[in-house]
């Protein structure tokens, strides 16, 4: 229960910081990464105010925070859903539990907890009913219509936050909270079944670099479409059994097709690009499933009627995970089964890392440290 806010005394100093337990005292204000307009200016603040938990709310002291290049479109709103503004942006955000609010049932203080994209949901809707809780109308999005991770202090509901095991390396699991959970949901989407093949195509990025380690995991065979010398030796060290590079092939079509013996049987497309979903269409196994992930603003999923129809494929959308994937996901990484392939920097840099996110010089995944 949140316990009544009482000022631990009365000394100017000592009037910054707010007692909202017995057992942690919370700064009322905090630093945090906020843009007031799309495309503008990132600013660090080091004065942004601490959110205070709604009843069915907890308060995280988020130690680290995943950049995922979905937090990249909603600073550009590129997308064709408006954000909040201002925004604190971020919806990797693992941390620790200082404070909870009246209904909160499932969680201690102290507890280790995640904060994803889907930050709340109506749980009584049809979609809601049937664990499709991101097409929930009344979804609350982490970072895009709620202020994220990008931040000391974060709220999520209760309920949908994830729980995550003491001892965890909190760094290590904030990819896990995006990325992880996205790719073993789109893994589980496209059907395919132990000994298939999958392609994987911007597998040397964030979501990537964790698709090939579950598709691995699950008893799949990952072909990762990528580009760069670092990004082929990363997908190969987690699994990838062939890499092929999209920029230095002449028919990439071609050769993936050779590489798996007649086409991967599933694609999963995180590349943030419209040409690698079509070319798949040509080289997907006949009777195969695309996933589409990726979503690069104003893109169009192009298949030939005849195409489609005498290969008999499937083309579908998933988008993120519900609780259930969630709770699968996390455990795949407590069971040592997938690592994040991370580059730890302070919050204040998160401009230069989204300078190179869009560039595409990304390998793995860029965890934020919110002290700095
Ligand atoms: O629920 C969802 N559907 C969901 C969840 C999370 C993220 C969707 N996303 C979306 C993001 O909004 C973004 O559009 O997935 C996309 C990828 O996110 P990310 O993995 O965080 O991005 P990244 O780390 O920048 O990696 C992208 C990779 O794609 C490669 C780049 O080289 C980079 O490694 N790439 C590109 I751009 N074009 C390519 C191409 N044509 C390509 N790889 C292969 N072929
Ligand atoms: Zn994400």
């Amino acid at each position: 229960m949140l316990r009544t806010i009482s000022r631990l005394a009365s000394s100017p100093a000592r009037r910054n910081f707010i007692r909202l337990n017995s057992t942690f005292v919370v700064p009322r204000t905090q630093k945090a990464i906020v843009f007031e307009k799309n495309n503008g200016p990132l600013l660090y603040k080091t004065d942004w105010p601490v959110p205070t938990p709604a009843a069915d709310e907890i308060l995280v002291n988020v130690k680290y925070s995943g950049v995922c290049h979905t937090d990249l479109h909603a600073w550009h709103g590129d997308w064709p859903l408006p954000t909040k503004l201002p925004l604190v942006g971020g919806h990797e955000g693992a941390g620790v539990v200082v404070a909870r609010g009246s209904a909160v049932t499932n969680f201690e203080l102290g507890d280790y907890a995640g904060i994803k994209w889907l930050n709340g949901s109506c749980l009584s809707c049809e979609f809601c009913l049937k664990g499709a809780e991101s097409s929930c109308s009344d979804a609350i999005l982490t970072g895009y219509t709620h202020d994220g991770t990008f931040q000391e202090y974060a709220t999520a509901k209760a309920i949908h936050a994830a729980k995550i095991p003491k001892q965890t390396d909190l760094a290590q699991i904030a990819p896990i909270l995006c990325a992880g959970i996205t790719v073993y949901k789109a893994l589980k989407t496209s059907t395919a079944t132990p000994g298939q093949w999958v392609a994987i195509t911007g597998a040397g990025g964030g979501l990537g670099s964790l698709a090939i380690q579950y598709a691995k995991a699950m008893g799949l065979r990952p072909i990762a479409i990528d580009t760069g010398a670092a990004k082929a030796e990363l997908c190969k060290s987690l699994g990838a059994e062939v890499f092929i590079d999209f920029k230095a092939t002449s028919d990439l079509s071609a050769e993936i097709k050779q590489a798996t013996h007649g086409g991967p049987h599933a694609v999963i497309h995180v590349a943030v690009s419209e040409a690698a979903i079509e070319v798949s269409t040509d080289y997907v196994r006949p009777t195969g499933t695309i996933v589409l992930v990726g979503m690069p603003a104003g893109a169009v999923a192009r298949s030939s009627v005849f195409n489609h129809v005498v290969k008999a494929i499937d083309i579908k959308g998933s988008y993120v995970g519900n609780r259930e994937d969630t709770v699968e996901a996390l455990d795949f990484f407590s069971r040592g089964l997938v690592s994040s392939p991370i580059n730890i920097v302070g919050l204040s840099e998160l401009a230069s890392v989204y300078e190179k996110m869009e560039k595409g010089e990304i390998v793995g995944r860029f965890v934020l440290d919110t002290t700095c």
